[in-house]
């Protein structure tokens, strides 16, 4: 649901910068024989010539859409490149894209804080930059404006459409603009240098929107592509709005859409100003109900988060068609596939960026022979992750049994999956130079069963190929701490004499008491039952998750009876209980500052220059196609 977060009063300058044709420029990038040729990539699967993935713009002038297969594209386009998406354990590997992405990242932030938004898109909040070029060298005062800028398309300006690079020139020099619009000319400046900086040093071109907060500026990256860049000012908000179709805004793409355009009569999101703050609330609720009055008056208060590697990781392949998998064993293997790309992925972001998951994922679209239900989804399950390949197999697996169990309703149907996806999300930093935690990274952990497993939120996956959920999954749960093994991880050999004799400091506390919570993500040694001693909110919480598990038991029960679901009331207790004295306090400061929090509170319970080159413009770049 969405919900509106308060817009800073203080003038902001976001930019979003989306690549173009992304997979097909890296393809061209590798193979310089298909620049200025039209060209597409295509899925692994070579059904009817592979689904088309990415499309370049040559080829989009020949009306080769996405939505097409290899065989329709070649008779739109007899001409046409199909390349075909690296492969790696018979599914597409994305690997080159994804570090194609990150080489455009690496650029774009120098100048601002950068959110990685997708494999080839970024938000950027330029806002400081903008104020101290303001400040330094603003546009009037530059001895030439960069031909890239002036190339910008200011919505509003002359009717809607630039009369030409004078009119860009003159609003971005113009002496009595109000502040915000200002900064968003040094914003625009910005951004074009940056555009040309990201083609000169990878070769890649890409399209971004200026404006005053994030909603803005994702609105006006597409409106001129490829190679171009939009500029939203204040005064052309309302207009913008008002010609914008609700479903083109990406929150209202589904059922709230739906619901604005048909019992409302709601078509452009300008179309809501009609309705009161009050009205929109009792139709849709207070956070609906807000967000949607703000979006109708251009607001939105959505910060640029400083983060440049992924939200989460994931993986998935379809199987349309014949190809749906339609037993156990076929899921499994596929399954197993998944989880070892996804295993070396997060273990490869462990290892060089010290993030560990929390949360693992499956996600599954399927269809059974049941004509009385046959709209009901595949529920997506997560559990807490657990490092290690096999776990992970093991853990998909129970996952997938127990939504196989929820999606079948406990019958005995036939049934086919024609997608499978697994993610690792809920992502937290290893704060740097920490290396003695992974001392409490032991094995000593229980399987995921399928009682354990929560609902994870609703959350479509991206792309058919690149099923990476933005979505973070919700677990319920601790009750099992899952984090990697320390054989898994690298650990510096000078790290390693302190942890070795962090680990006899054993003792330290003088008080034995037994916590929960969040800490059990990170230490897992101390479940021990002979030191089993509940407290009472324990015991409430441990009661619902019985509950939970109880019910959910009986339930798989009946439907799969050869499925191990011997796991009982007790392990759940035991896993609950940490004792305290069995932390090593050398290593509470080298945690994450909310589990040191939580510790110190079971100890002390009371207690700018311009520098782009001149005359190079990003659009040049696409010459005509080559017949
Ligand atoms: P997009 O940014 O949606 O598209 P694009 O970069 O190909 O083209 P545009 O110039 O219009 O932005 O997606 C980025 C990449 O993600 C795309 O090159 C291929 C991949 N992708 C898929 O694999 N499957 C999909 O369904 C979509 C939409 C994208
Ligand atoms: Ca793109
Ligand atoms: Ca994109």
């Amino acid at each position: 649901m969405p919900v509106a977060r308060p817009e800073s009063q203080e003038p902001r300058v976001i930019a979003h910068v989306d690549m173009d044709c992304f997979y097909v420029q890296v393809e061209q990038r590798r193979n310089p024989d298909l620049r200025g040729v039209p060209t597409a990539v295509v899925q692994y699967n070579s059904w009817k010539g592979g689904g088309l993935i990415a499309v370049g713009y040559e080829a989009r002038n020949f009306g080769v859409k996405r939505s097409m297969r290899g065989d329709e594209a070649k008779r739109v386009c007899p001409d046409i490149q199909l390349v075909q998406v690296p492969v790696a354990r018979g599914k597409a590997d994305l690997n080159l894209y994804r570090s194609a992405g990150s080489e455009v990242v690496a650029i774009l932030s120098t100048k601002g804080k950068c959110e990685r938004a997708s494999i080839d898109e970024v938000y950027l909040d330029l806002t400081d930059a903008a104020k101290s070029m303001l400040l330094e060298s603003p546009p009037a005062m530059l001895d030439s404006i960069p031909e890239e800028a002036l190339k910008s398309h200011v919505l509003g300006l002359s009717s809607g459409e630039n009369k030409g690079e004078d009119d860009v020139r003159k609003w971005l020099c113009q002496p009595d603009a109000d502040y915000q619009d200002k900064l968003l000319a040094c914003g625009t400046i910005i951004v074009a240098e940056l555009r040309v900086r990201v083609l000169q040093e990878t070769k890649f071109t890409c399209s971004a929107g200026i404006a005053r907060n994030k909603m803005l500026a994702k609105l006006a990256s597409p409106m001129h592509k490829p190679a171009q860049q939009t500029v939203v000012p204040a005064t052309s908000v309302p207009d913008l709005l008002a010609s914008l179709p609700v479903k083109k805004m990406k929150q209202l793409g589904g059922k709230l859409g739906t619901s604005l355009q048909d019992d409302l009569g709601v078509n452009t999101v300008g179309d809501l100003l009609k309705f009161s703050e009050q009205k929109l609330q009792d139709l849709y609720g207070i956070n609906t109900g807000t967000w949607l009055w703000k979006i109708a008056r251009g607001i939105n208060g959505d910060e640029v988060e400083d983060r440049l590697l992924p939200k989460s990781h994931g993986c998935g392949k379809t199987f349309p068609g014949p190809m749906a998998l339609k037993t156990t064993s076929s899921v499994k293997q596929w399954v197993n596939q998944l989880c070892e790309e996804l295993s070396e992925r997060i273990q490869s972001d462990l290892n060089q960026n010290k993030r560990i998951a929390q949360t693992l994922t499956l996600h599954a679209r399927a269809f059974k022979e049941d004509e009385l239900d046959p709209l009901k989804k595949f529920p997506s399950k997560s559990c807490p992750l657990r490092y290690g390949t096999s776990k992970i197999q093991e853990d998909a697996m129970h996952l997938f049994e127990s939504g196989l169990s929820d999606f079948l309703n406990s019958k005995n149907l036939g049934w086919g999956i024609t997608s499978l996806a697994v993610g690792a999300s809920k992502i937290v930093d290893i704060p740097n130079g920490t290396t003695s935690i992974l001392k409490y990274l032991t094995e000593k952990r229980t399987s995921c069963n399928p009682s354990d497993c929560s609902d994870a939120l609703p959350g479509e996956p991206d792309h058919a190929t690149s099923l990476i959920s933005q979505k973070d999954a919700d677990t319920k749960s601790y009750k099992e701490c899952k984090v990697p093994l320390e054989s898994e991880v690298e650990e510096n050999p000078k790290t390693k004499a302190s942890r070795e004799s962090a680990s006899d400091s054993k003792g330290l506390f003088d008080r034995d008491a037994n916590v929960k919570g969040t800490i059990l993500r990170y230490f897992s040694g101390g479940c021990s039952s002979n030191q089993r001693s509940t407290s009472e909110v324990e015991t409430n919480q441990l009661e619902e998750e019985e509950e939970k598990i109880s019910s959910s038991t009986a339930n798989i029960t009946s439907s799969h009876p050869n499925l191990n679901l011997n796991q009982n009331k007790n392990a759940l207790s035991e896993n609950w209980i940490y004792n305290i004295e069995e932390i090593d306090l050398s290593v509470v400061d080298e945690l994450p500052l909310e589990i040191q929090r939580e510790i110190r509170g079971w100890i002390h319970p009371s207690k700018r220059i311009n520098t782009a080159k001149r005359g190079s413009t990003v659009a040049h770049y696409f010459s005509p196609a080559r017949k």
